[in-house]
This record gives C-alpha cells, sequence and structure tokens, in this order.
C-alpha cells in the first residue's frame, strides 16, 4: 500500500517554527523583537480596516504572523547544490541572482521560496542565500588555504542527505520521516562556539574579509537572521530602543508611502559572540560578530517598468545624500527619499494603470450576477462598474542594494572595498545545479492566471488588459 507523503507545505510550516524556537534560544532580541512586531501588527490591523480588509482578501492575513525570511552564507558549490535539494523538500525553488561583489561584499546570492500562491499563502518562508566567491580572495596562499578549510567540512548531517535522496526518490516523506527530516536539517543551521580554525588562521581570514572569516571558520553555515514581517517597520523602528535594541541609521528601501511597495528593511547590530579557537593546546577564546535581528515591511511587487524606475530614484537619493558613519546625514537621507519618490505614483490605480505594478484580478459578486446580461468587454469599464476588482500581489523577493546594505551595517562600514569583477550568475548556477527562476516572470503569470480566471467567471474568456503606455 502506499504511504501518505506529508504535503511540502507542511513540512515548511514545521521546518520554520521548529527554526524559530532554535533562534529564540540562540538570540533571546530574537523573541523580544518578535513580540514588539506582533504587538504594532495587531494595532495595525485594529487602527485601518481598508489593510485588514486588503490583506484579508489577499489571503495574506493567516500568514503574517508565522512570515519569516532567514539567510545563511555558503562555501563551496556542493553545499550550495545540496541546499537546493534540502529546500526542495520544504517547496522551496531558487528564485532570483543578486550580486553583491559590486557593493564590496565577496558574494552572489539566490533566494529560496515558494512559488505559487497557495503555498506562499500558507507559509512564505524565505531563506536568502549566499555563496562566498572565493575567486575574490587575491592572496593565493590564503585563497587555497580557505578552499582546503572548507573542503573538509560536512554541513549536512548523514540522516539529512539520507532523507533528501528519499524524498527525491519516493516523491515524499512520511510523517515519521518529517519529524526526522525537520530535526536532522536543522542541525546545518544551528551556531556553534567552536571556531574550525585556529585564532591566527581567523586573524587572517577576517583582515581578507570579515565575510570570509565567518563563511570559512565555522563548523556549518549558522542562520545569522530571521526576520518577522511588520506591517509598520516605523513605528518597530522607533520602538525598538524601549526594548533596548538599537537599529540602524536609516530603513533601507523605498520611502514611507500610502502605498507600500517592494520592502523596507532595517537591521540591529550583529551581537558579539565567544567562541574557541581550534587547534591550540590552551583553548584560545575569541570574539565573532555574525548574527542579528532585522524586521521588514512588504508592498506590491513592481514591474520592469515600475522596477527601473524604482531603481533609477533610489540612485539619485543615493548620489545625492551619502549617509556617513554612525548615522551622519540620516535625516536628509529620508527627506529626499521622500521627495524624489514623490515622481512614483501612490495610488493602487495609477500604478495599475500605468502598468507600474503587478496585481491580482478577481470578479466580484455583483460582476458574477450581471454577467447573465452583456457585460462591456473593456476591463476598465468593469472596474469602473465594479464587476472586476484588484488587488496588490505581494512582493516575496529581496533588493540588491538593500541586501548589501544590511550586509555592511553588520560588517561594520569600514568595509566598504568594492571588487574590480563582473557577477558571474552561470557559475552560480552551474553550482546550484539549476537556474534561478525570472520573479519577474512569476508574478506577471499569476497577474494574468488571475485576469484569465476573472474574464472566465464574467462569461468574457480571452479579455486583456489595456494599459497606459
Ligand atoms: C544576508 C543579507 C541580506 C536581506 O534581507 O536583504 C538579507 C546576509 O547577511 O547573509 O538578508
Ligand atoms: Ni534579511
Amino acid at each position: 500500500m502506499p504511504q501518505a507523503f506529508v504535503s511540502t507545505d507542511r513540512i515548511r510550516s514545521l521546518f520554520t517554527e521548529a527554526m524559530s524556537q532554535m533562534y529564540r534560544t540562540e538570540v533571546p532580541q530574537y523573541g523580544t523583537l518578535i513580540e514588539l512586531v506582533a504587538e504594532v501588527n495587531a494595532g495595525c490591523l485594529e487602527n485601518d480596516p481598508e489593510l485588514r480588509e486588503r490583506l484579508a482578501r489577499a489571503g495574506e492575513l493567516e500568514r503574517i504572523d508565522v512570515e519569516r525570511h532567514g539567510a545563511i552564507r555558503l562555501g563551496t558549490a556542493d553545499e550550495l547544490f545540496t541546499i537546493r535539494r534540502l529546500f526542495a523538500v520544504m517547496g522551496m525553488q531558487a528564485v532570483g541572482y543578486y550580486d553583491l561583489s559590486v557593493a564590496g561584499v565577496p558574494v552572489h546570492s539566490t533566494c529560496f521560496r515558494p512559488i505559487d500562491e497557495a503555498a506562499l499563502n500558507v507559509n512564505p518562508f524565505r531563506v536568502f542565500t549566499s555563496l562566498l566567491r572565493l575567486e575574490l580572495i587575491e592572496d593565493e596562499g590564503l585563497r587555497g588555504e580557505a578552499e582546503a578549510i572548507l573542503a573538509k567540512r560536512r554541513i549536512y548531517t548523514p540522516r539529512a542527505i539520507a532523507l533528501i535522496e528519499r524524498h527525491e526518490q519516493n516523491g515524499g516523506l512520511t510523517e515519521a520521516e518529517v519529524t526526522e527530516f525537520v530535526a536532522e536539517a536543522l542541525e546545518t543551521f544551528r551556531w556553534h562556539g567552536e571556531a574550525t580554525v585556529s585564532a591566527e588562521t581567523y586573524k587572517r581570514l577576517h583582515d581578507a574579509h570579515r565575510l570570509i572569516a565567518d563563511v570559512v571558520s565555522f563548523k556549518g553555515p549558522h542562520i545569522n537572521h530571521l526576520t518577522p514581517r511588520t506591517l509598520d517597520i516605523d513605528a518597530v523602528q522607533a520602538r525598538m530602543p524601549e526594548r533596548g535594541i538599537t537599529p540602524k541609521a536609516v530603513i533601507e528601501g523605498p520611502p514611507r508611502r500610502h502605498c507600500d511597495i517592494l520592502l523596507r528593511q532595517t537591521s540591529f547590530k550583529a551581537l558579539e559572540e565567544t567562541i574557541i579557537f581550534a587547534g591550540d593546546a590552551a583553548a584560545v577564546q575569541g570574539t565573532h560578530t555574525a548574527r542579528f535581528g532585522e524586521i521588514e515591511q512588504r508592498g506590491v511587487a513592481l514591474t520592469a517598468k515600475g522596477r527601473a524606475l524604482y531603481d533609477r530614484l533610489l540612485a539619485s537619493v543615493r548620489g545625492e545624500v551619502q549617509v556617513g558613519a554612525g548615522g551622519a546625514k540620516a535625516g536628509a537621507y529620508d527627506n529626499e527619499l521622500v521627495e524624489r519618490f514623490k515622481a512614483l505614483p501612490d495610488s493602487w490605480d495609477e500604478l495599475r494603470r500605468q502598468d507600474l505594478a503587478f496585481f491580482r484580478y478577481s470578479a466580484t459578486s455583483a460582476g458574477i450576477a450581471a454577467a447573465v446580461n452583456t457585460l462591456p468587454d473593456d476591463p476598465e469599464a468593469l472596474i469602473a462598474k465594479g464587476y472586476l476588482a484588484f488587488s496588490p500581489i505581494v512582493y516575496e523577493d529581496f533588493l540588491p542594494v538593500s541586501a548589501a546594505g544590511i550586509f555592511q551595517s553588520n560588517l561594520g562600514t569600514d568595509q566598504q572595498q568594492n571588487y574590480a569583477t563582473h557577477s558571474n550568475r552561470d557559475a552560480f548556477e552551474v553550482a546550484l545545479g539549476a537556474s534561478v527562476q525570472d520573479e519577474l516572470a512569476l508574478y506577471a503569470e499569476r497577474q494574468a492566471a488571475s485576469l484569465d480566471a476573472a474574464m472566465e467567471a464574467l462569461g468574457l474568456a480571452g479579455l486583456q488588459l489595456k494599459t497606459v503606455a
């Protein structure tokens, strides 16, 4: 008799919960932040019925409380190849390619996440996953040494590998296997206070780049933050100090707006943690900073056209005001951001009509009732009559400029080196053993599918949108 398999959605939910529990004991400030975010979110939903209604309609209301993203940094192609297979067990796939070397961080990255709407609404757990680019270490001796250290480590337990293989062969895992898989997979993300290298090696890696020391010196790719989603990032940022948490000076991403777009993020400084070095006769202690806290607020996904405008506006602000160490000019930066972003329409309807953002269409009950008679064959007329509704599709991905800012604020602002290099997506995909999915294509498909279904429900199958140029 075939055994019943547990859904990938459920495995992902169990894993997210286990990860959250683990991180809460590892980093107590994370628990504090979760409480603060829950409080602020509850207040937002109470005070803003329109927001509540919009989230409910989009099926997002239930996911907010469990929504988290984490980040890990891997050292080898093999590690990346296997993490893809591990995340596949939980229904997560690689979406997007982010080159951070241009911002002086020697990694390139992708985001593992669920892609279909139903899965996203159950639990949209994402992991920003970076691969160290050892070829960017200039010192050949050091590069060889780092390679040799990484080649020796095994970041997955043998049992985790066996369960991944079983999932691949059988097409799923049973309840008992899932319980084991969650516990075994978690081991890869656990913090280890014992470095695998001596204090002297650590220092040389650290001098090349703090990030290199973080990736190479440990037994595994400890999860370095776990981020809850807030509905009001400004409120959480303002209230962090009440709870003894100091946020970074500016919120990354777009300014506060009526219609939220993309992603806004802020983080608090990494903890300075005691570590014990290996290889010395007497245990030598040191400290390492890797793990930090972050919160995010998500808005509508932008089309290629909207994104180009976003990138241009952000670049113009950053060209005008450079926030200094310690947050100098943070106020001027925020003001400039608000000012310049006035060029991007702040109404859902304008964003939609100008093809700047993605929306999910649905037939209203009034529309379905009216469909017994002839309806106008123009989507704009259907919207005007209240027969066709639309709601923003939330942005599920990351922003490279913001990610670089998050990396840098945790590496210390003194590390602004830039690598004279180009991105290497091909090498990343070869290591991954798959192509990364194009996030814009995923949003476009969801918009188109929703429109088709709505038109079908209105008896107008095949009707297309006309957008303003
Ligand atoms: C990842 C930093 C990027 C985000 O939210 O943009 C990130 C890392 O520090 O490993 O998590
Ligand atoms: Ni993050």
